[in-house]
């Protein structure tokens, strides 16, 4: 399987999955709607969007949600994502859906999109903290935001509390926030999806 992503972008949940899970999957960058061998990435994932899983068949997953579940599922046992047919499932799913929903694309879309007018973007702006308020009360004390272990909607999370810290929110006003995320940039799957995308926002901005 090939998962093509960006650095630190949204992929990167999909990215500590695949370590945390212990998949062959080789992760390709995308730059521009270019692969890292200069193919044309809109003839992968026709929205142009990251994440993209191909799978060893050919067949092409492109939304962050069923990439993560997909990944899950090929190691049942790593408890990344509850069975079928569980109301844990379910949970996930719905935590799955409002990240992607309300934080990524409602929140940070505006905020990211150089085309985006400022009254978009102040009205998204004005959402971050409420939105950290929200989580707060849905993270409770726990340590993982679906049953009580790391769950690919952990990982989500995790990448989205990134994002937070480059518009300038500073998570330590939200102290459960600020310790699960601390918590889980140290877990080692996490550490080192990070460092390799570091890595290659580093190399890109040489
Ligand atoms: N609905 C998609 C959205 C994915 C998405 O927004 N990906 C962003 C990176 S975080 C992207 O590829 N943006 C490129 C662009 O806007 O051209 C999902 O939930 O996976």
């Amino acid at each position: 399987m090939e998962l093509f992503a960006s650095p630190m972008a949204c992929s990167l949940a999909s990215h500590i999955t695949v370590l945390e899970a212990g998949l062959p999957v080789r992760v390709r960058f995308v730059r521009d709607k270019k692969t890292d061998d200069g193919g044309d990435f809109f003839a992968i994932a026709a929205n142009g969007y990251v994440p993209a899983l191909r799978l060893d068949d050919g067949e092409i997953l492109n939304e962050g949600s069923s990439v993560l579940q997909y990944l899950a599922d090929r190691r049942p046992e790593s408890g990344l994502a509850p069975a079928w047919g569980t109301i844990a499932r379910y949970r996930l799913i719905d935590t799955l859906n409002y990240l992607a929903t309300e934080v990524h694309k409602k929140l940070f879309q505006p905020i990211f999109s150089p085309a985006a007018p400022a009254d978009a973007k102040a009205a998204a702006k004005a959402l971050l903290e409420p939105t950290l308020d929200y989580i707060a009360r849905r993270l409770g004390s726990g340590s993982y935001l679906v049953g009580d272990g790391f769950t690919v909607a952990d990982a989500y999370l995790v990448t989205l509390l990134n994002w937070f810290g480059f518009v300038g929110c500073d998570l330590k006003k939200w102290p459960t926030i600020h310790a699960y995320h601390q918590k889980h940039l140290r877990r080692p799957s996490v550490a080192q999806a990070m460092g390799v995308e570091m890595e290659e926002r580093k190399r890109r901005a040489a």
